[in-house]
């Protein structure tokens, strides 16, 4: 499919500009193991302190790549499955927003006036531009939802009656879909609690009611980052994998989507069991429902180990009766055609096996009350978020880059090798994390190396020291996939013109594909998954307003997570010992 100049332009900005700036965001996830371990000794390096850093790494990663690239995957993938080109005005509209959101918010980051972290939970304050910034940011990520993609799916609708929508902007429109009603929630946070605190129009908010809101967003906001990764795994990996691949099924596919949409909302309090003030029957409730939302998924690994089956088995018919041989044949090394972007696809997929598992560990109630807090978290989130989703994402770049600007993949070996860099660091690093987390409490967002993994301190824990070093191993073998990816991108992107540039993707065809309306019916379930949501969150909100204001609640220093006024405290409480000892002292 031709497509236009300004639009190569917008979607080529929407893939390269977020992975130039996940570049700030990988240097400082290196940054995050070194002083962990105690390699770097000191609160800040290179003028950005510990926290600081951290807010970067989680910003920038989470937030800001995942929100912009998933904005330009789907551009273009909505235009190309609907063969209807983009409305410009609309994309100049959405891009400059999300630029400028995305300024403002890094401004604020960099000059250490936005150290929150990316949970940005009160009573740690950004200045105002880090909320303003992160609200442009989100709005103008559904401007092309609500004013290109949405027309020109009622369009193709009139001109084909009869057929379903296309899987993936079926697939698309339940991730935009969750995506605005989840985006309500985090809104009213920022809107009525952080941004008049931050301006000093308020002196106190009430700080349950802010992490209740903000979890109302963040768990769904983790599906908001998955599904454009299973868009790309049921439509495009089968045929990837060899030229008559077929998705397994259709019907399983549009389940699946359904499943998050109905499941993903109520699932907030399994980041709060430990939050005093909600009632433990909501906590419970919310956890059964996460038991739920992982139901797509082992429905997707079931779909897309079966695709990948029927997949090698059309091109090599003597491995019929194979049971496990043809697993074999998938491939995990190859250059030619599109098949280098199996090796993304097959290490997301085994990194999400860990993710998953390690994410039901999570969800059941008393386990979590183990791992809260602890490395395991981050441990989890990184077989996820940094493994299927980040690799799928890489793939896609590349491919859409190469595709864009008509050039070929450049450093091709390097880039099927860069997968394989960042699996084997992720098995490393996740495996420090999660072991140190859940067998020896070994804290997350903590800069160890200062007190816990420090020899001199009184707080030493030598029995974390391990842990903190094998993380390193993992972090240096993650930085060096991504700098394998990263050269490859940038080779093609600079390469001399070879064709055309187009807009394509290597779409797979159904081997079951039956048309079941309940399947189809989007606005059926949306209404069901908003009515399931609000029901799910009126007692938790209602919890949270009566029982989480305490006033006069202390301020942070944000150099040490602690409460000032203990620490006040203990300074008060030290000088009448001393005092009082001097006394003795006179005395005698
Ligand atoms: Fe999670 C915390 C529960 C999925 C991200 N999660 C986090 C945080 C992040 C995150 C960022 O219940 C930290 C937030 C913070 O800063 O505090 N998570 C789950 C559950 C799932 C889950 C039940 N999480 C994700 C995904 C994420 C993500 C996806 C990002 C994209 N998570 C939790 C909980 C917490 C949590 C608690 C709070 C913990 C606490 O105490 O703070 C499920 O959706 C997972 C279902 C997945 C599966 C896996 C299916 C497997 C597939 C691969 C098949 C492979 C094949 C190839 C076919 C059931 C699809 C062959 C492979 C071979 C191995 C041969």
């Amino acid at each position: 499919m031709q497509v236009s100049g300004a639009l190569r332009f917008i979607i080529l900005t929407e893939i390269v500009f977020p992975i130039l700036l996940l570049t700030f965001g990988i240097y400082h996830g290196v940054m995050q193991v070194l002083y962990r371990a105690g390699i770097i000794k000191a609160e800040s390096f290179l003028g950005i302190d510990y926290y600081q850093g951290l807010t970067l790494h989680g910003v920038i990663n989470v937030i800001v790549f995942t929100t912009i690239f998933i904005v330009g995957f789907s551009n273009a993938i909505v235009m190309y499955t609907l063969k209807k080109p983009l409305r410009e005005k609309v994309q100049w509209i959405a891009l400059g927003m999300m630029v400028v959101g995305t300024l403002m918010a890094a401004w604020a980051m960099f000059t250490g006036r936005a150290t929150v972290l990316y949970t940005f939970y009160p009573p740690l304050i950004a200045h105002w531009t880090f909320y303003l910034g992160a609200v442009l940011l989100v709005l103008g990520s559904l401007v092309p939802f609500f004013f290109d993609w949405i027309p020109s799916a009622i369009e193709w609708k009139r001109e084909n009656p009869d057929q379903k929508l296309p899987l993936a902007v079926f697939g698309t429109f339940v991730n935009f879909i969750l995506w605005t009603i989840m985006i309500i929630p985090v809104a009213v946070e920022i809107l009525f609690q952080l941004l008049p605190l931050s301006l000093g129009w308020v002196d106190e908010i009430n700080p349950l009611l802010a992490r209740t809101l903000f979890w109302f967003f963040g768990h769904p906001v983790v599906y908001f980052w998955l599904l454009p990764a299973y868009v790309a795994l049921y439509t495009i990996l089968p045929k990837i994998v060899s030229e008559k691949g077929k998705l397994y099924s259709d019907a399983a596919a549009r389940l699946a989507f359904i499943l998050f949409l109905i499941f993903s909302l109520p699932v907030g309090l399994h980041h709060q069991f430990t939050d005093p003030g909600i009632t433990n029957t909501w906590k419970l409730i919310h956890a059964l429902f996460t038991f739920g939302v992982a139901l797509p998924s082992m429905i997707t690994a079931f779909t897309v180990a079966a695709s990948l089956e029927y997949s090698v088995k059309a091109e090599h018919p003597e491995l019929k009766n194979s049971k496990f041989y043809w697993w074999t044949f998938l491939p995990y090394m190859r250059l030619e055609g599109n098949k280098w972007m199996f090796s993304y696809f097959f290490a997301g997929l085994v990194l999400f096996f860990i993710g998953g598992i390690t994410g039901i560990v999570n969800a059941s109630y008393n386990v979590n009350l183990a791992v809260h807090n602890t490395a395991y978290v981050p441990g989890h989130f990184h077989t996820t978020v940094g493994g299927l989703v980040l690799l799928v994402f890489f793939a896609l770049a590349l491919y859409m880059v190469s595709k864009l600007r008509g050039t070929d993949v450049k450093f091709k070996g390097l880039a099927v090798l860069a997968p394989y860099f960042w699996m084997q660091g992720m098995f490393m690093f996740s495996y420090a994390m999660m072991v140190g987390g859940i067998l020896e409490g070994f804290p997350r967002r903590t800069n160890a190396g200062l007190t816990y993994l420090n020899p001199d301190s009184p707080l030493y824990r030598p029995e974390w020291v391990g842990y903190a070093q094998l993380s390193v191993v993992g972090g240096v073998l993650l930085g060096i996939g991504f700098i394998l990816f990263f050269i490859s991108l940038i080779g093609t992107l600079l390469a001399p013109k070879v064709r055309e540039s187009t807009l394509e993707f290597p779409i797979a065809d159904a081997y079951h594909d039956e048309n079941i309306p309940v399947l189809n019916n989007l606005k059926t379930w949306t209404v069901a998954a908003i009515i399931l949501a609000v029901l799910s969150y009126i007692p938790p909100l209602y919890d949270a307003s009566v029982r989480g204001i305490f006033f006069n609640s202390p301020a942070y220093n944000e150099k040490f997570p602690m409460p000032l006024k203990q620490l006040q405290g203990a300074e008060k409480k030290e000088k009448k010992e001393i005092s009082k000892a001097e006394k003795e002292v006179a005395k005698k």
